[in-house]
């Protein structure tokens, strides 16, 4: 079968022909009918030997949609649980954080945060182990699965993981997005029009939304913000003249730099959330007596876990959730990739199997 390989740090991903695995003991093989590009599978290409605990050759690929074509003799087929349980021909999403399977947290679902994920050699599909930027996905489990009916693929990926990723940030800060409140999304690309979209889907809230891109700013309109303002010298004035002068109840930023944090707790009210999700290299000196706002809490949200990416594919089916995305055929990963290095992707990048 045909799949996107990195076969040597510091060597580009390149399409390979390679063995179509076959599931073992309760192992699910998934016919991949789409995979999203993320901007860690770049910073994973452009990663420095020894930088990650990885060990190439791995196929790529950790936000993968498809249908179930083989199961492995003891892999979970009971379909009523809710929690897993699959047959061959069903629609699935893959939740791709995999943890050890054995410690607590992967056992609520939870193999984000899995204790022991520093000591496997890898993050989950295509993190380290073959993911699904191929034609076939090996997945370890069935507990991994989330049906998807109707859903189509290509919208199904991208929520495994930039919509999974936006949806556990904002899991942690919703309870600040009360009757009145405003949250404000920095970084308006693969993942922050998707959680514009879940902020009006879920909360109250009003949605300011900040970009360096203007085309950005308009997704971020189309996706439901009530206001988007271009990064400037003077964002943070209209930003906060939008709040009535109080400033936000939630930042949301998909970037992470010095810029977006100094931002960020220019705006926070009192008692202000700020969830920090994009790997921009920022710092912010946390000291008291400081100046940061009383009551200032910070997250650093990591992925998500399995009943959420349920909740999230339950969003999109009730039509609450449309991920922006420019498809790709899977030989043209090579293209994608440097689209998505010179930041000319609106949306999220999809991968087709050609
Ligand atoms: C995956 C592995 C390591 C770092 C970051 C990521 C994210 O892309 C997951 O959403
Ligand atoms: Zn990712
Ligand atoms: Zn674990």
């Amino acid at each position: 079968m045909q799949a996107v390989r990195l076969t040597e740090w510091g060597r580009e991903p390149a399409l390979a022909e390679v063995e179509r695995p076959v599931p073992r003991g309760s192992e699910v093989l998934v016919r991949v009918e789409a995979a999203g590009l993320c901007q860690s599978d770049v910073h994973v290409v452009d990663a420095a030997e020894g930088a990650l605990p990885y060990r190439p050759p791995f196929t790529l690929g950790h936000e993968v949609a498809g249908r179930v074509a083989a199961l492995g003799p003891d892999a979970d087929t009971d379909t009523d649980t809710g929690t897993g349980g699959t047959a061959p021909g069903e629609r699935v999403v893959i939740y791709g954080p995999w943890g050890c399977g054995n410690c607590t947290r992967c056992a609520a679902g939870r193999d984000n945060y899995c204790d022991h994920r520093g000591d496997l050699g890898w993050h989950g599909a295509g993190l380290g182990r073959d993911g699904g930027m191929a034609e076939y996905l090996l997945v370890p489990s069935a507990r991994h699965l989330v049906p998807i009916g109707d859903l189509p693929a290509t919208q199904a990926a991208p929520l495994s993981d930039a919509g999974l990723t936006s949806y556990h940030a904002l899991a942690g800060v919703r309870h600040a997005l009360g009757e009145g409140s405003a949250a404000l999304v920095i970084g308006v690309g693969g993942l922050g029009h998707l959680a514009v979209q879940m902020v009006r889907a879920t909360t109250p809230g009003r949605v300011l939304a900040v970009d360096i891109r203007e085309e950005a700013v308009d997704l971020a309109l189309r996706s439901g913000a009530h206001l988007g303002v271009p990064m400037g010298a003077d964002t943070a004035r209209v930003l906060r003249a939008e709040t009535g002068g109080v400033g936000v109840d939630a930042v949301l930023d998909f970037v992470g730099n010095e810029a977006t944090f100094a931002l960020a707790v220019q705006l926070l009210r009192p008692g202000g959330e700020l969830a920090v999700v994009g790997s921009g290299g920022g710092r912010l000196t946390v000291r008291k007596p400081g100046f940061l706002p009383a009551g200032f809490r910070l997250s650093l949200p990591f992925w998500g876990t399995r009943p959420e990416l349920a909740e999230v594919i339950a969003l999109a089916r009730a039509g609450s959730l449309h991920v922006e995305t420019e498809q790709f055929p899977l030989s043209a990963a090579p293209e994608a990739f440097g689209r998505l290095r010179r930041g000319q992707v609106r949306g999220r990048a999809v991968l087709l199997p050609d």
